[in-house]
């Protein structure tokens, strides 16, 4: 039998709450902004590699578009060697030929996140980032607000966020690109993101990992968000380019933090031939 009060409760999940944000989160080395297939891989190689990071949702749930594969059936694909990066979460893949490979939704958030976890991410779920905190030549955190009070009606709405504080940020917020966007607003230079083109699997899965990059000292775009960033194929219903797009977003926040000097470009030319349209070389 247990003898627990009703006020024993609540103070545990406040105190517990008021330390892991003043000890974990408050100040960190890396804050991942968005926690679907991208963000999530980024946040946890992160983690592994030894930086202090928090993840960051709006939704209740972490795992963004990983739920469902296509057309709402749960099944979820990827092409070789992103497979590598899902089978060391444990999750259980399907080799489904040419370089394809399929899993269950469910196995691959539950366990991707679980491993994240167990690298020591800290997750804030249920938290829009409203903003960046720029300064003069960098970006040194994020402005934070609980998202169902973003929900509140208009007359409620002057209610003010608070900031956050780390060495790198990682936009992995999907199609929204939200962080280059806000940066855009303020910076030349920095493209404002167009949304994806048409479907082009093979060549979307190359180009989102070759567009992770940093786009603004102490900003890396990632994922999807670098794809709608620069107008690149969007890529459907496969995620091996996201996976791979997170991991070398970790490793950039590493190389960045631990001061190892950024090889030159993007890997790859970026020619802007029409508005919609990037070729790349
Ligand atoms: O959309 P999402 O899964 O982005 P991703 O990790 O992967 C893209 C694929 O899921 C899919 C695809 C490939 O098959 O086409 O789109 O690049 O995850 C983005 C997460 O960011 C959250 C959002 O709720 C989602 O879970 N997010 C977006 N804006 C904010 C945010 C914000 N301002 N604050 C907090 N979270």
């Amino acid at each position: 039998m247990t003898n627990i009060s009703e006020i024993h409760v609540t103070k545990t999940i406040v105190n517990e709450f008021l330390e892991d944000f003043t000890n974990n989160i408050l100040d960190s080395d890396v804050i991942v902004v968005g926690s679907g297939p991208c963000g999530a891989t980024a946040a946890k190689y992160c983690a592994q590699k030894g930086l202090k990071t928090v993840m960051i949702e709006r939704n209740l749930y972490a795992g963004g578009g990983m739920w469902q594969g296509g057309y709402l059936m749960p099944k979820n694909t990827v092409g070789a060697p992103a497979n590598k990066i899902l089978e060391e979460c444990g999750v259980n893949m399907k080799d489904a030929g040419n370089g394809l490979f399929v899993c269950d939704s469910f196995d691959m958030v539950s366990k991707m996140l679980a491993s994240a976890c167990d690298a020591g991410v800290k997750l804030l779920n249920s938290t829009n980032v409203d903003d960046i905190i720029l300064k003069e030549d960098h970006v040194d955190g994020v402005v934070i607000q609980w998202f169902p009070a973003k929900q509140m009606p208009p007359f409620m709405t002057c209610m003010d966020p608070i900031a956050i504080r780390s060495k790198v940020v990682i936009d992995a917020t999907g199609h929204d690109s939200f962080l280059v966007k806000r940066l855009s607003e303020q910076r030349p230079g920095i493209p404002v993101p167009k949304g994806c083109g048409s479907l082009w699997v093979d060549e979307a899965e190359k180009q989102t990992v070759e567009l992770t990059h940093e786009i603004y000292p102490g900003l890396i775009v990632a994922g999807m968000s670098a794809t709608s960033t620069y107008g690149a194929p969007r890529m459907g219903p496969i995620f091996g380019g996201m996976l791979l797009a997170g991991k070398k977003a970790a490793e950039l926040a590493y190389d960045k933090i631990n001061g190892v000097k950024a090889k030159s470009g993007m890997g790859m030319k970026i020619r802007h031939k029409s508005p919609d349209v990037i070729v790349t070389e």
